[in-house]
């Protein structure tokens, strides 16, 4: 008589077993630069899965096409010192009249959910219902911008720091570079003048991220936090003329006294990376399994060409600290096993569908060196466009007998617009494109949303690429 089960079914049952037994987990790290649109993301990935199986519209994720994933909840999350991710504020602005975005990030917050879905493939030992515990955090895209501090000196810092970055940011700089043209950096260091210069420094860096530049650092300059005021936020860069112009080598310059100004601001810059910048990526960018980098291409888009050329700098220099190769720094200081990635154009809701995929061309243009060695080191990339929370609605317009495809929105301001935002290129722009300035990006109001789950474009994709693998 045969045995009711071969050995191999046996194994492979109480393989499933122990897999399903195991309590599934996610860590999931959402990087990108101040406005790149993380919070709303966030948000808008808690609804759709809370809301998954009932009003949520994730028909590209098959967990929730199938009516597998029965929706979320939120779990008490392991760190009690941090708040607690701003879910609820955040769903009250956008279902308030009228609705208003989500606030900017000024701290980091966490959040722990647990997923509950339906197993894909039945057996006599899977359970009927299983788990996966999703860990999420936020933080204020300014402070991303320390993590390539990490990887220098203070020689180099200043170096890359310094080196010419166009002439309208230079502009914003001018009260600085005028108080550091007479900054002697072998006297003996003065207090009041560095608070000064320093504050001259972080006054600049202020003037750039509200003129649209995003390559801006040290990030605890423009948001400190409980560092308001502290002497480890009174350094700045030495330009390289300043240095020349005392003619010293690289050992006269170390060997300069403990309290001369060069030495002040490289011990004030060796602390801010060990005491804030260090802790910082050792307690949230450690141990996550998954990440989605934002971008905000339009936005940069429509900014103009010095901005443009800022993004992708400052973007490239980001993606370097995360080189998951051999040679990564955060390989080397933390280890992390990130097996799958995401890059996504955000706000894809002010363009007109047919120009999604030129969207996604130009962000993996921008990536394009990151990408290539994410590739090399065999790290599964997925680029899309997607919008967290869809703000406008497509409309045609007959205009002598051509369709053409038109956005309907209300402006920040409250008024309704019909929108024709234009071509998106779909490489790095040459300069004829900004002369001629073929695209206009106007910020619209969050709609009304009578469902409790929130319009979005492709955010069932992102979910599936990031956790499909896990719902099944
Ligand atoms: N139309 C549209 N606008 C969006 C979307 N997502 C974000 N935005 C806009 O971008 C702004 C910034 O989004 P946030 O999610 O706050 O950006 P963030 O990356 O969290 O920014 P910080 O907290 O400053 O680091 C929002 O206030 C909206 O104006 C989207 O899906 N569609
Ligand atoms: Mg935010």
């Amino acid at each position: 008589m045969q045995p009711p089960f071969s050995r191999a079914r046996l194994n492979r049952e109480f393989g499933n077993l122990v897999e399903r037994s195991r309590d599934r987990q996610l860590r999931l790290a959402v990087t990108g630069l101040s406005q790149a649109g993380k919070t709303a993301f966030l948000t808008s990935l808690v609804n759709q899965l809370r809301h998954a199986g009932v009003e949520a519209k994730l028909d590209l994720l098959p967990a929730a096409r199938e009516g597998r994933l029965l929706g979320a909840q939120r779990l008490n999350q392991p760190d009690l010192g941090i708040p607690r991710f701003p879910y609820d504020p955040a769903m009250s602005a956008l279902h308030a009249d009228p609705p208003r975005w989500p606030a900017p990030t000024r701290g980091i917050s966490e959040l722990r959910l647990q997923l509950r879905y339906r197993p894909a493939q039945r057996g006599w030992l899977t359970p009927d219902i299983a788990h996966l515990t999703l860990d999420i955090f936020d933080y204020p895209g300014e402070w991303l911008l320390d993590l390539p501090l990490l990887q220098h000196d203070f020689d180099s810092w200043c170096a890359a720091q310094t080196q010419p970055q166009g002439e309208q940011r230079q502009a914003l700089f001018r009260q600085w570079l005028d108080g550091i043209d007479t900054l002697d950096p072998t006297a003996e260091a003065d207090e009041t003048e560095l608070a000064d210069l320093a504050a001259a420094y972080a006054d600049g860096l202020k003037r750039a991220k509200a003129a649209g530049f995003s390559d801006l650092q040290p990030g605890r300059f423009l948001l400190p936090g409980e560092h308001e005021g502290a002497p480890v936020l009174q350094f700045f860069p030495l330009p390289e003329t300043l240095l020349a112009k005392f003619s010293l080598t690289d050992t006269e310059r170390h060997a300069l006294p403990e309290n001369s100004v060069y030495a002040t601001l490289a011990a004030r810059f060796r602390y801010y990376q060990q005491h804030i910048v260090r802790p910082f990526y050792r307690d949230h960018f450690r141990r996550f399994d998954r990440q989605i980098v934002l971008v905000d291409v339009l936005g940069a888009l429509n900014a103009g060409p010095e901005r443009f050329e800022d993004l992708s700098r400052a973007l490239t220099q980001l993606m370097q600290s995360f080189d998951y190769g051999k040679r990564s720094l955060l390989t080397r200081l933390f280890a992390p096993k990130i097996d799958r990635l995401a890059i996504a154009a955000t706000k894809a809701d002010h363009v007109t569908p047919d120009q999604h995929s030129n969207v996604v061309h130009l962000l993996e243009a921008l990536l394009a060196e990151p990408l290539k060695e994410l590739r090399f080191a065999g790290v599964p990339v997925k680029a899309l466009s997607l919008a967290s929370i869809r703000a406008t609605k497509i409309r045609e317009v007959n205009e002598n007998g051509t369709r053409i495809p038109a956005l309907l929105g209300t402006t920040l301001s409250g008024e309704e617009v019909l929108d024709f935002p234009g071509e998106v290129p779909d490489r790095l722009p040459k300069a004829d494109f900004w002369q001629q300035q073929g695209f206009d990006f106007s910020n619209f109001r969050p709609m009304p949303t009578p469902s409790q789950a929130l319009p979005h474009i492709r955010m069932d994709a992102a979910i599936d690429w990031l956790m499909g693998d896990k719902l099944v």
